[in-house]
């Protein structure tokens, strides 16, 4: 495809239809806000259509249906008009009516539909497709209300509802012709035929709005389609003819209800009823669009997996698949076999968590009362797969009560995924590797064939040419080589590494970003952060496992350190969090309430006198990341082993020149591999180590004893020294800690972490050492580029013969 032009005149007439539907009289009586919106819109208007009949796709190259809960796209008018190749000539036209584009940037409220990197992950994929020419279309939902806005009130998480005012974001296309109606409820009847057939109790409607996903720099724009759900009329007429008038209303309410709101959680499964609802609405409209196109196209029904595959984010949208074989068998009349054969081959299913409380699993009665007609579908395929079980493990009971679909009453909807689909993948070797080992061995004995991995990736579109442009100037003037589509070729950086006036640069640069970020924390946290010292950055979502409480815990001995020992010579430091906890989640909000507690006191304390800074930036959020992630110097990746399927924060931080502190866990793993092992400070137990103390009992109390140091910790914790004197303050936080059941071995891994801090207090020190390894990294990591991810699908996945 050609690549995009600019027309300034059309942009020019554009942004005076904006402000005139503003009701003003001039562009410059708008405010800095209706600029933001004016220039989005007007840029919107300049795109190319965005080819909705998949027409590109071949049999050669099958088009990609990306359907996932979360789609955390973050701001898009800067990353649109970067990828357009527009950002320049816009700021110039801007510059003349006296306004920076960047800070008109600022005014975008961030789209977030989705809770962390599940969610971020979707979003740096279909910036890829779109890049290296995958024809795709992303399906997701069109939540009013995005993530949870985070406030600290005394230290604790405060939530407050998201509005990002999606009825006025310029950057959707609403498709009306589109809409699709989706039935729920009722129960199966039988026609005249003696055929069975599913009568919904009521439909609800499914009206798709499109974001653009554009391609870098390639004319390429491909639809993120949000289904929004709305009533079928505005009310049931029947009823309200027969005076039932609240009651007729009442579907309308429901249905404006079913996707109002994202559901906060990370890596954790709530069983509700309105969250199923929301992936089977989700499903039954995505599905029904890919079978639109497919028809549109005049492609036999039996053909479809030649040209589509629907990859499934997660188990989220599992339920897509017993949709699609009630379409083909109720609605396309095929026998099962034909509809089975069809669907097997369309489905691929990406796992992103080991943790069991993450795995999906439905109440019987809940999916029988919701969607009757997929739940005997559900208990057909099960049926069909014990046998093959029988063949295999004849008369083996504990084998089937692991691997059925329909078991003890509930409907599992990872092994649904894995029976019913084609390829089953990981997100990093390690967590893939334990994908076969450890949760799903008998389905690998089975289906070995269906097994992969696709390591994680980034794109380099938003985490590096955006969010650290001073960086990719640097680059764009060292390389001759377009590195923004072939991260690679940041290879091309090492030698650098002796070239003391670009490495002066390169860290003039990070000095630079940091004082970006102190004056950002300074406005809207008060606190003076200094430029010089090392900042430390852990952001991810709160979570046990992701253990910023053992970073708590070593910034406590630090403290402990300099109070008994006030000359201690140690580089000064500034912790910084990002984090929002589930609102559900108790011990996880006693965890951030902890750290703010903790910052007060180290804040206030004349004797640290800076060597130690604390802080918990509230409302961690895509463009916060983008503002935190180039100025860190340090990057966090401590969780247990095992625990983390991938991560993807680690990536961006060691991209952007960070030097990561991290157990061997998820892409640590991989991240170690590419850097070399001098270039990553590597700590605490294995995955192997992991088991075998858990095997042998994991005892914190008897590591408390032994360790002094970590003893002095937990005891100042305890004694109300941080909480004004109350001592039950973070009671659940060391109830956690100092329970043998502690899943997270957190105490286990504390004194070699502290071994690992001191290794990067010492290796700081050394500017031009430590510029030549945060270098390295910046040079090495290109693998984590989401375009290689892409490839890796296409080659592994979605163009395998089928
Ligand atoms: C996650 C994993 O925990 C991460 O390790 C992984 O990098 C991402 C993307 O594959 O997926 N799975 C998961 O449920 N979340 C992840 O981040 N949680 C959220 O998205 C909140």
């Amino acid at each position: 495809m050609p690549k995009q032009t600019f027309k300034q005149d059309s942009f020019l007439a554009a942004l005076t239809r904006q402000w005139q539907a503003f009701g003003l009289t001039a562009a410059k009586d708008m405010t800095r806000h209706q600029w933001w919106h004016a220039v989005s819109a007007a840029v919107a208007e300049q795109l190319p259509p965005q080819p909705d009949s998949g027409k590109g796709n071949a049999k050669a190259k099958r088009h990609v249906n990306y359907i996932s809960m979360e789609f955390l796209v973050g701001r898009l008018t800067g990353n649109n008009l970067i990828n357009l190749g527009w950002y320049d000539k816009v700021a110039k036209i801007l510059e003349t009516f006296d306004l920076n584009l960047a800070d008109l940037l600022e005014e975008e409220v961030d789209p977030a539909l989705g809770n962390g990197g599940l969610g971020r992950l979707a979003a740096c994929y279909l910036d890829s497709m779109a890049s290296v020419g995958q024809p795709a279309m992303g399906y997701g939902l069109n939540y009013q209300y995005g993530l949870f806005r985070q406030s600290f009130v005394n230290g604790k998480q405060h939530e407050a509802p998201d509005d990002w005012y999606r009825a006025q974001y310029p950057w959707f296309r609403h498709n009306s012709a589109l809409a699709v109606k989706v039935g729920i409820g009722g129960k199966i009847v039988k026609d005249e035929d003696g055929k069975s057939y599913w009568k919904p109790e009521f439909s609800l409607r499914g009206e798709a709005w499109d974001l653009p996903v554009i391609g870098y720099r390639n004319g390429v724009s491909q639809p993120l389609r949000l289904w929004e759900a709305t009533h079928v009329h505005p009310f049931d007429l029947q009823k309200f003819n027969d005076g039932k008038f609240l009651q007729a209303e009442q579907q309308g309410i429901d249905a404006a209800k079913l996707t109002k709101v994202l559901y906060p959680n990370d890596n954790h499964e709530e069983g509700k009823r309105l969250r199923l609802m929301q992936q089977y609405f989700q499903c039954a409209c995505s599905i029904a669009d890919i079978l639109r196109r497919h028809h549109f196209l005049g492609r036999p029904l039996r053909e479809l997996p030649d040209y589509e595959v629907i990859q499934l984010n997660d188990t989220h949208p599992t339920i897509a698949i017993p949709e699609m074989l009630r379409i083909l068998t109720d609605e396309h009349q095929l026998d099962w076999d034909e509809a089975w054969h069809i669907t097997r081959r369309t489905f691929a299913y990406t796992n992103h968590t080991l943790m069991p409380e993450a795995l999906e699993t439905w109440d019987e009665k809940l999916v029988r009362s919701l969607l009757p007609r997929h739940f005997a579908i559900i208990k057909q395929i099960n049926a069909n797969f014990k046998k093959r079980v029988e063949q295999r493990w004849p008369g083996d009971e504990a084998v089937w009560a692991k691997l059925a679909v329909h078991y003890d009453k509930r409907v599992r909807m990872a092994n649904l995924c894995v029976v019913a689909g084609f390829a089953v993948n990981g997100v990093a070797v390690l967590h893939s590797d334990l994908v076969i080992k450890d949760l799903f061995p008998e389905y690998y004995a089975l289906w070995p064939e269906k097994f992969h991995n696709v390591t994680n990736g980034i794109t380099p579109r938003r985490w590096l040419k955006q969010c650290n442009p001073a960086l990719s100037a640097l680059i764009d003037q060292t390389l001759n080589t377009e590195w923004v589509t072939n991260l690679d070729a940041l290879k091309g950086l090492e030698p650098y590494v002796k070239d003391k006036a670009f490495c002066k640069r390169y860290r003039q640069i990070k000095h630079d970003n940091k004082s970006r970020l102190a004056e950002y924390v300074h406005q809207h946290l008060g606190i003076t952060l200094n430029p010089d010292a090392i900042f430390d950055v852990m952001i991810k979502r709160l979570h046990e496992y992701k253990r910023q409480h053992l970073n708590l815990l070593h910034i406590i001995y630090l403290y402990q350190q300099i109070r008994a020992n006030p000359g201690l010579d140690r580089v000064p430091r500034v912790f910084l969090f990002g984090a929002k906890a589930a609102p559900g989640y108790y011990l996880a909000k006693n965890i951030i309430f902890a750290i703010n507690q903790v910052a007060e006191k180290i804040n206030n304390d004349p004797l640290v006198a800076d060597r130690i800074k604390v802080v918990f930036i509230p409302d961690y959020r895509i463009s916060v990341a983008e503002l935190m992630i180039p100025a860190a110097d340090v990057s966090e990746q401590i969780s247990m082993a095992g625990k983390e399927a991938s991560g993807t924060g680690n990536m961006k931080l060691a991209l952007n020149g960070a030097l990561t502190v991290g157990t061997l866990d998820g892409a640590n793993v991989e991240i170690a591999e590419q850097v070399g092992e001098e270039n990553i400070v590597i700590f605490g137990l294995t995955v192997d180590e992991v088991k075998a103390l858990q095997k042998k009992g994991y005892k914190p109390k008897t590591l408390l004893r032994k360790d002094k140091k970590l003893k002095a910790v937990i005891d100042e914790l305890a004694s109300g020294y941080y909480s004004n004197g109350d001592k039950t303050a973070f009671a659940p936080l060391l109830d956690s800690l100092l329970d043998g059941g502690d899943p997270y071995l957190v105490l286990a891994d504390f004194a070699q972490y502290c071994e690992a801090q001191q290794k990067i207090d010492t290796l700081y020190r050394d500017r031009e050492e430590w510029t030549r390894r945060t270098l390295l990294n910046t040079a090495r990591v290109g693998m984590f580029s989401s375009d290689r991810s892409i490839g890796d699908y296409q080659q592994r996945i979605w163009q395998a013969t089928r």
